[in-house]
This record gives C-alpha cells, structure tokens and sequence, in this order.
C-alpha cells in the first residue's frame, strides 16, 4: 500500500525562515523545517509534499491540487491568514471535499499585534496549532493521523 501525500504549504515570507525575525520565528530555516516535516511524516506512515510560495494565486492552486490528489492540507498562510478571502475560500473547498486541513503558525498570533488576532482561515480549518515554532507543524502531521 502507497503512503497517503499530507501536502505542507507555506506562505509568503517564510522561505526567509531562519534570518526573518529570530526572535518570533525561531532560527529554524524553511529547509530544516521541511526536513523535520519529512522525517515526522515517514515516522507516521504518511509522505509529506513540503513546498512555500510568495503568491496568492499560487498557494490557491496547490490548495485545489490537494483536493484534486485526495491530500489533507498542513498550512501556514503567512499573512494571508488575516485578510485573504480567496485563500479562506480554497480551504473551504478543502474541507468541504471531506479532507482535514490544519492551520498552523510559528508564533503566536493571539499574543502578537492587534491585526494578526484574526485568521480568516480557521473557521473553515479542521484545527489550529499555533506558537511552538517548527513543532507546530509536527504537531500538525500528528492530529492528521
Ligand atoms: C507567519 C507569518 O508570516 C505572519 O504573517 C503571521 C505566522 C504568523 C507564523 O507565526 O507562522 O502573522
């Protein structure tokens, strides 16, 4: 039996992980994020297609590729957490499809500045991890299992 794809999505400034911000973000870069992902989703039987992208259009694609593949969604939306609609919408189409799609942050949000208090994506988001740095993208992986 082929082991289910989980797809890991990141959005814009995260590819600057490791240098952006140390003291939010950790120094963690993207890489050793992706490689902790991909070991963490092998442990738990479950590949892990690891990919960031500065664009909105383009995360809203890979949000309808996993649909189409069957995939469930880890997703850090960046900043498009607190005001894109369209990428809320695409995750709708996630979950609405019977996939899981969990949001996840680095940081905090909660406890950060006033306009990263709202995520548009979590409502329509099967969960939220947020504020364990790069654990919070393994504890992702963990409640898709
Ligand atoms: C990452 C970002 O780029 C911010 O815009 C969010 C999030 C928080 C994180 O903590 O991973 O506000």
């Amino acid at each position: 039996m082929t082991a289910p794809t989980v797809f890991v999505l990141s959005g814009p400034n995260l590819g600057r992980l490791g240098t952006r911000e140390p003291e939010v973000y950790g120094s963690d870069t993207l890489a050793d994020v992706h490689d902790a992902v991909r070991r963490e989703a092998e442990h738990l039987g479950l590949v892990a297609d690891c990919r960031q992208t500065n664009h909105e259009g383009e995360l809203i694609d890979w949000l309808h590729e996993a649909v189409d593949a069957g995939a469930d969604v880890v997703l850090n939306p960046g900043a498009f957490t607190h005001y894109s609609y369209a990428v809320r919408d695409a995750c709708a189409i996630v979950t609405t499809s019977g996939r899981s799609l969990v949001e996840v942050h680095l940081s905090n949000p909660a406890a950060r500045e006033e306009f990263r208090h709202t995520s548009v994506v979590a409502p329509v988001a099967t969960g939220y991890v947020a504020g364990f740095g790069l654990q919070s993208y393994l504890l992702a992986l963990r409640a898709l299992v």
